[in-house]
């Protein structure tokens, strides 16, 4: 399998997250792609390249102009009005208050964010636009005929809805991989979620479509990030109603149960019969994840790689999040390799 990569994610590399309370090194760090693709190399799961650049236009095809303009240029902004430290939300238009977009860089953060862990730093935009295009790229080599890639993705995008960033993502480098595709003939495409949290901005982005099948299997937003969206009873809506799928999983679920969520997962996905398979592949499954609570072993994603694989579909990986960095290298590609076992 083909890795599509970029030194460029180092460009994304914030100074602190806000958890707990107190301000702590990201969890979110470069590091996690290095030993990703350091274990890419160690096992020799396939060729490493460059992105290709697609431009602007895919990104804009999913995300709000307004929105993607505020991520080019908050940072300039937040220097400009002399703040010394990186950008981060204080303030959100809550319940029964205005939705009007404030001129000031502290409003706009508010009107653009959906959580205030993830602070805006330089190089950000930088390192979110070339994640979009590792992710495009990929499915330009879905669409060439590959049978699977990976795009080693980061900063992450599952988080980025049509017009808000947060939980570490700031482009949903999945919903630009697959409106490209569908821009490019696609008649259906599938994304199945399978990282810890619910796949919210990517649920936001497809939410009233019938040509994007959004599945996410996760931690239950009643006890787990992002709290305010991933439960079962959202379906989708219009024409969209039956193409959104959640799993709300409890704390402390292991391995049989989550299987039990994929197996239905991929049920669906065969019943819909996509032209493509996107994985949204987190590794925060995982048991000692720092912030999650699954049960998963690194067994456990060799085992459902190969599950995945039974589809025989096309299929892309486009990696989201994973937090316990030293192994998050051999879990991310023990589902790569046991994909390409199982097919
Ligand atoms: C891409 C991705 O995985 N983003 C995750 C963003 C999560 N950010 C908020 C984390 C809050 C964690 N609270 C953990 C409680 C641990 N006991
Ligand atoms: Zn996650």
């Amino acid at each position: 399998m083909e890795t599509i990569f970029t030194e460029k994610h180092h460009l994304r590399n914030s100074k602190f997250e806000l958890f707990g309370g107190e301000l702590v090194e990201p969890f979110e760090r470069p590091s996690r792609a290095e030993y990703i693709i350091d274990r890419v190399r160690q096992v020799g799961l396939g060729p490493v390249s460059d992105p290709d650049d697609f431009g602007m236009d895919p990104i804009l095809a999913v995300h709000d102009a307004g929105f993607v303009e505020f991520l080019q240029t908050a940072w300039t902004e937040w220097v400009a009005e002399g703040f010394k430290g990186e950008a981060l939300t204080t303030v959100w238009p809550a319940r029964r208050m205005s939705t009007r977009i404030p001129r000031h860089i502290e409003g706009k953060l508010g009107y653009y964010s959906l959580a205030c862990e993830t602070s805006i730093s330089d190089g950000t935009w930088e390192a979110a636009y070339a994640a979009a295009q590792v992710a495009l790229t990929g499915a330009e080599r879905i669409r060439q005929g590959a049978t699977s890639a990976f795009a080693l993705c980061r900063p992450p995008g599952h988080h980025a809805a049509i017009d808000m960033f947060g939980g570490y993502c700031f482009v949903n480098n999945a919903a630009v991989a697959a409106q490209h595709l569908l821009d490019k003939g696609a008649k259906r495409i599938a994304i199945l979620d399978v990282d810890f949290h619910h796949g919210n901005g990517t649920q936001d982005i497809f939410y009233d479509r019938n040509d994007v099948l959004f599945l996410s299997i996760h931690g239950d937003p009643m006890d787990a990030f992002p709290h305010f969206l991933g439960h079962e009873d959202e379906t989708g809506t219009g024409a969209g109603e039956g193409y959104n799928v959640n799993y709300a999983l409890p704390p402390g679920t292991d391995f049989p149960t989550w299987r039990a969520a994929l197996t239905d997962a991929l049920a669906r996905v065969a019943e819909y019969g996509p032209d493509v398979l996107i994985i949204s592949l987190g590794v925060d499954t995982f048991e000692t994840d720092p912030i999650s609570f699954f049960k998963l072993t690194s067994d456990d994603f060799t085992t459902y790689g190969a599950d995945i694989a039974k589809l025989n579909l096309p299929t892309l990986f486009v990696m989201e999040g994973g937090y316990d960095i030293d192994e998050i290298g051999i879990n991310a590609v023990n589902v790569l390799q046991g994909f390409e076992s199982g097919a």
